[in-house]
């Protein structure tokens, strides 16, 4: 796992100082920031809107924004980071996968549900999630002046990736998908009944290890999560009907399917350090912006990638019938894509068209910018903590997830 994450880092290396350097350059002032969003969403107004959505639901972001404001230093000006976080997190990630599996083989004596429960643990994913919230946790820690990692802090990081792969497991028999991660996804190799169940499964155990860690407020907070994934997905189920409501609707989506597991982890390993409210906040907002962006690029990516980089097929979104950032982004230059995003491009021809309109406007600089947008707004919050490595690791995730390709 951490080699897969330090390779990663290393071929970026350059990335990574070039995206410090254009966020220096572009965006990050307020002012000259306002003037280039204003040039990316033209005559549109969409990004007002976000910033609209954005405005309703972090009304609690103000006590970040006020902490972060006392800093003086901007992203853009820091030294380049040459940390790896996966490799700086190495000893506490290598055994994440044995530990969630011996989790769920220990409570099972089922041979065949041990096999499809374990079947998303191999290594294969990016585990993101586990290393997002075991840096906030040490990040925390260290700003707290206490060093090292509590065991339910890395409990939580494990939770995580189990909620994550539950949902994940979930979201294949939806999607009737074929392939994850470059394999043969689960419900292609096992019927639907066992697959659900199974996803169910890891759900309950992760739940026992909630309980275990004996806070009710990491219970409230982690139990957010699943009720958010729950109603993320079902949004995902409806169109609206004006573009207004659209982006509205897409972007509270997205918080609820991608973004509020990255936020509440972060919350809950900030309050097992002992947080107060403003801090926790931080740590929220942190993985929010955090996972904002990385829906934004996976959506993006979805348009420009390969499949075999992807591990999946292109233009799934739209196959599946989902406008997504990018076409809605589009959508204001091209108009008739409206008629297509209501159908749910379920006429012959209608995702060839939907793609190549994409391409041709601007749709996916829009994208790009404003997952940059959330980026910024989580190194700006990463700097409101003490100095260390594991803070530092926080500017490094940012441009990690600005400069995935995968
Ligand atoms: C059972 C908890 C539960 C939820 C049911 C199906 C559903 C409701 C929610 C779906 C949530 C979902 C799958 C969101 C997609 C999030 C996303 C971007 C996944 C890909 O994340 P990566 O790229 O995956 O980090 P890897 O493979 O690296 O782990």
């Amino acid at each position: 796992m951490a080699c897969l994450g330090s390779s990663r880092l290393c071929a970026r290396a350059e990335k990574i100082r070039q995206f410090h350097r254009n966020i220096a350059s572009t965006a990050l002032s307020t002012r000259s920031f306002r003037s280039s969003s204003e040039q990316a969403a033209s005559s549109t107004g969409l990004l007002r809107r976000c910033q609209n959505f954005q405005n309703e639901h972090n009304c609690r972001l103000n006590v970040a924004r006020v902490m972060s404001s006392m800093q003086t230093q901007q992203p853009g000006s820091l030294p380049d980071y040459r940390i790896d976080p996966y490799q700086l997190l190495e000893d506490d990630l290598k055994d994440v996968y044995e530990d969630i599996k011996r989790e769920l083989i220990g409570n099972t004596t089922n041979e065949e549900l041990r096999t499809i429960a374990t079947y998303y643990f191999g290594g294969q994913g990016k585990a993101l999630r586990p290393m997002v919230a075991i840096l906030i946790a040490r990040a925390i820690n260290y700003h707290k002046d206490r060093n090292g990692l509590l065991a339910s802090q890395r409990q939580v990081a494990m939770i995580s990736e189990m909620i994550h792969n539950a949902s994940l497991i979930h979201d294949d028999v939806i999607d009737q998908s074929d392939f994850r991660r470059g394999k043969p996804s689960v419900n292609a190799l096992w019927s639907q009944k066992k697959v659900t169940m199974a996803g169910d499964f890891i759900l309950a155990v992760a739940t026992m290890m909630i309980a275990r860690l004996q806070s009710d407020d990491v219970t409230l907070t982690l139990s957010q999560v699943i009720t958010d994934l729950v109603q993320g997905e079902f949004m995902q189920l409806g169109s609206k009907e004006t573009e207004n409501e659209r982006f509205t609707h897409y972007l509270t989506k997205t918080y609820r399917k991608t973004a509020s597991l990255l936020a509440n982890s972060a919350k809950a390993v900030a309050m097992l350090s002992g947080a107060d409210e403003c801090l926790s906040e931080v740590a929220f907002q942190y993985g929010r912006n955090i996972g904002l962006a990385f829906q934004l690029v996976d959506d993006l990516l979805d348009f420009v990638s390969s499949s075999d980089a992807m591990g999946k097929p292109t233009a799934a979104d739209l196959k599946l019938g989902l406008a997504t950032a990018p076409v809605l982004f589009a959508c204001e230059r091209y108009p008739e894509l409206n008629p297509m995003i209501m159908r749910r491009f379920q006429e012959p021809g209608d995702v060839e068209k939907a793609f190549e309109l994409v391409h041709k406007s601007q749709g996916l600089e829009q994208t790009r910018f404003l997952a940059k947008k959330h980026c910024v707004e989580a190194v700006r919050l990463a700097q409101t903590l003490a100095e260390s490595p594991y803070q530092k690791s926080l500017f490094v995730v940012s441009d990690l997830v600005i400069n995935r390709i995968k």
